[in-house]
């Protein structure tokens, strides 16, 4: 049966598309819509047509699982052409989200009816892409070319109200959208159709092309798409519809076909697909959480205290030290200022806000607590101390989560008596901006606390991936690797600036040196101190090593792996690192070279793959999506390539085991021994990006 149907009410036929879960257009979506608007074409009673969608949302888009297939007619372009040269008046009734192919067609339609709770938007972008079926020749039509240009950049859809005002909607509404639609349309058989492609774009200033370059090489650095948007805009100013339209069809292939939408198109289903967890049905119940305590009031435990107030939760932030608790609560007011500055909520919910917060000092006041989430000093000793008290004082079923970056979960569910109830919450500082949450699997963690904290995890707005234990889990055992590979390419002669500026002109939001100075080189040299099974090699992690035993701790100090001018963040390089990296190769034996940007590239970002790879061996991760998203989400790998496993998938897996062998002759078996994995992958001509799915 067809999703899409056709029905009159009157001298008004409805077309309908049922085609759940969000109604995207794929191909029997697309012929279903040409077969009924044909039909109520040729229907002599029909005086107007109403375009509708059943279930929780208008059209979501293109069906973007049908981009890795070859075409199949009757093509999008094609549908919103036959749609728009009805000669009876269309109108769209929009519920839910309206977006990208979905608000294509309800620009096909001659007039647009609104629910006031819906938004509308072509975030093509996001995917790597551009509007494919005439948005961009459309979208400037109606709202004019600036805003047409911030919609389309920044992909980013907008409320009902604000498109009525824009002038992309002609009508809102509010509950009964069909019967709305029905008395709207039949009044429009007397106004008639009214094209878009009819309508002139108001000119603009060549300056405000310009700006919007220049605001792309800024925040969308090499990226195609937004570039192709800009150009496919200015065409429609020229004003011949048919010849934007032509553009926009070559170079909505032309990013199709690319990498980078490969990439961006891995990662919106990578990050869709976290939630299924093998061998955790859908029938496991979720426990109930209304309150949460959160131990630590740090930087950290404030940053989650207010990422739990924002999202509804009672909060209670519990330290044993006075001034600790009370600069934690200062710290919580202050985020809570800064997002109402922002205008992420208004003052009065601000307050009820506050209302659900409380600081102790007393663990007694745990009892009723549902959740509680330990954020102190990362040291084993202290954390099991933690643990044991919250054992006492917790009420049975509350679930005992810790926040450690690195650390046994186990050996901290240990110190209690109810290791089912201990799983690691681990978020990524801030935590209030940090998408993504490692949920950290014990080896008896109940299914129901994983459920439960991935719940939590859509609660807080965030990305939860279930990884299981072992030293750094998923995202900081690979940043281990990267790490290291970075370490060892200073002592080779590479300095920190060079290896930095390879590595973000590759993609990475900031390089490692200039990260390790934003984190503290101090938290690193903690951790590695607490590390077990540190390597035996005394050129491991030897310069940030020594960086903090001289107390240079990053921006912190205003002295790291750069030195930082008085209250500025801006590394700059410092001649005093780059002596004391010469004399400590000498120290070591190691001769100093020039490095390529190939090899850095590929020994830093080999070194997460292989990493990655051993991660799957292990059972650590089950799916390398799920490696992608962390690396993603987590620590800046750039979202276009897709993960650091989607990568290597994309340039061949045959050609990183290649060069990883190579790099076992060149230096040594320790580090690159190639994975069973790897080399079974390459044999077989194999990717990643099937493991899991
Ligand atoms: C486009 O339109 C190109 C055109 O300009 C030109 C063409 C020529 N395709 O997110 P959810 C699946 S490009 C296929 O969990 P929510 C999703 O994977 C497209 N599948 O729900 C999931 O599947 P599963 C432009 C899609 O309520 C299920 O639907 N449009 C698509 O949290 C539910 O999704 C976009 O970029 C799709 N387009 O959020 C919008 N969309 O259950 C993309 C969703 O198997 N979509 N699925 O895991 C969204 O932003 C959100 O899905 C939406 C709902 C806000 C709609």
């Amino acid at each position: 049966m067809s999703p899409v149907s056709l029905k009159r009410h009157g001298t008004v036929s409805v077309i309908t598309i049922d085609n759940p879960p969000v109604n995207v257009l794929s191909q029997p979506v697309r012929q279903g819509l040409v077969d009924c608007f044909d039909a109520a074409e040729a229907d002599a009673a029909t005086e107007a047509v109403v375009l509708i969608c059943a279930g929780r949302t208008f059209i979501a888009g293109a069906d973007i699982r049908e981009f890795d297939r070859p075409p199949e007619e009757p093509q999008l372009p094609d549908v919103v052409a036959r749609i728009e040269a009805t000669t009876k008046p269309v109108l769209a009734a929009v519920h839910g989200t309206a977006l990208g192919g979905g608000l294509e067609v309800a620009m096909a339609c001659h007039y647009r009816l609104a629910h006031r709770m819906s938004t509308l938007g072509l975030p093509e972008v996001t995917l790597g892409l551009l509007p494919g079926a005439t948005g961009t020749q459309r979208l400037p039509r109606l709202v004019g070319v600036e805003r047409a240009l911030d919609m389309m950049l920044s992909g980013e859809p907008v409320a009902a109200g604000a498109a009525m005002e824009a002038g992309l909607v002609d009508k809102l509404t509010g509950e009964d959208l069909l019967a709305e639609a029905i008395s709207y349309a039949e009044k429009l058989a007397k106004p008639g159709p009214r094209r878009v492609r009819d309508l002139a774009v108001e000119p603009v200033d060549a300056a405000v092309f310009d700006a919007a370059r220049k605001r792309i090489s800024q925040k969308a650095r090499g990226l195609l798409s937004p570039e192709r948007i800009i150009r496919s805009v200015e065409l429609a100013t020229r004003g011949d519809f048919d010849a934007g339209r032509a553009a926009e069809r070559r170079f909505f292939l032309e990013c199709k076909a690319s990498a980078q939408s490969q990439g961006l198109r891995h990662a919106f289903f990578a990050e869709r697909k976290t939630a299924t967890i093998p061998g955790i049905g859908k029938e496991t119940p979720s426990r109930k959480i209304e309150n949460i305590a959160v131990i630590g009031a740090g930087t950290m435990g404030a940053g989650i205290a207010y990422s739990c107030l924002t999202a509804g939760f009672t909060v209670q932030l519990l330290d044993k030290d006075e001034a600790g608790l009370a600069r934690g609560a200062t710290a919580v007011r202050k985020l809570f200022d800064g997002g109402l500055a922002r205008g992420k909520f208004a003052r009065q919910d601000l307050e009820s806000s506050l209302q659900r917060f409380h600081a102790s000092r007393d663990f007694a006041d745990l009892g009723g607590t549902d959740l509680v989430i330990e954020a102190v000093f990362e040291n084993m000793a202290i954390k099991k101390e933690v643990f044991a008290r919250l054992d006492e004082v917790c009420k049975q079923g509350a679930i005992l989560a810790t926040n450690t970056s690195t650390l046994d979960v186990d050996e901290m569910a240990s110190a209690t008596s109810r290791p089912k109830d201990v799983i690691g919450l681990h978020f990524f500082s801030p935590a209030h901006v940090m998408r993504l949450l490692e949920i950290v699997r014990g080896a008896e963690t109940s299914g129901d606390v994983v459920v439960t904290a991935l719940d939590l995890a859509k609660k807080l707005g965030k990305i939860g991936v279930v990884v299981g234990n072992c030293f750094g889990f998923v995202g900081n055992r690979m940043l281990y690797s990267y790490g290291r590979e970075n370490q060892l390419l200073l002592l080779e002669g590479a300095a920190p600036e060079y290896i930095d500026r390879i590595l973000t002109d590759w993609g990475m939001a900031m390089g490692p040196n200039a990260v390790g100075d934003l984190a503290g080189l101090d938290v690193g040299y903690k951790a590695r101190q607490e590390r077990r099974d540190r390597p035996d090699d005394p050129r491991f992690y030897r310069i940030a090593d020594l960086l903090a035993e001289l107390g240079r701790f990053g921006q912190k100090t205003g002295k790291g792996m750069y030195r930082y001018e008085q209250g500025s963040r801006e590394p700059v390089p410092d001649p005093e690192v780059q002596a004391l990296i010469r004399d400590e190769a000498r120290r070591l034996g190691v001769p100093q070279r020039e490095i390529s940007e190939t090899e850095i590239v590929e020994r830093c970002i080999y070194g997460l793959v292989t990493e990655g790879a051993r991660i799957l061996e292990d059972g650590i991760s089950h799916r390398a999506s799920d490696i992608d998203v962390v690396w993603i989400n987590g620590y800046g790998f750039p979202r276009h390539r897709g993960g650091p496993l989607n990568f290597a998938d994309t340039i061949g897996v045959k050609k990183v085991y290649r060069t990883v062998a190579e790099f076992e002759k060149r230096f040594g078996p320790e580090y690159w021994t190639p994975p069973q994995l790897l080399r079974k992958l390459a044999e077989k001509n194999g990717r990643f990006g099937d493991i899991g799915n």
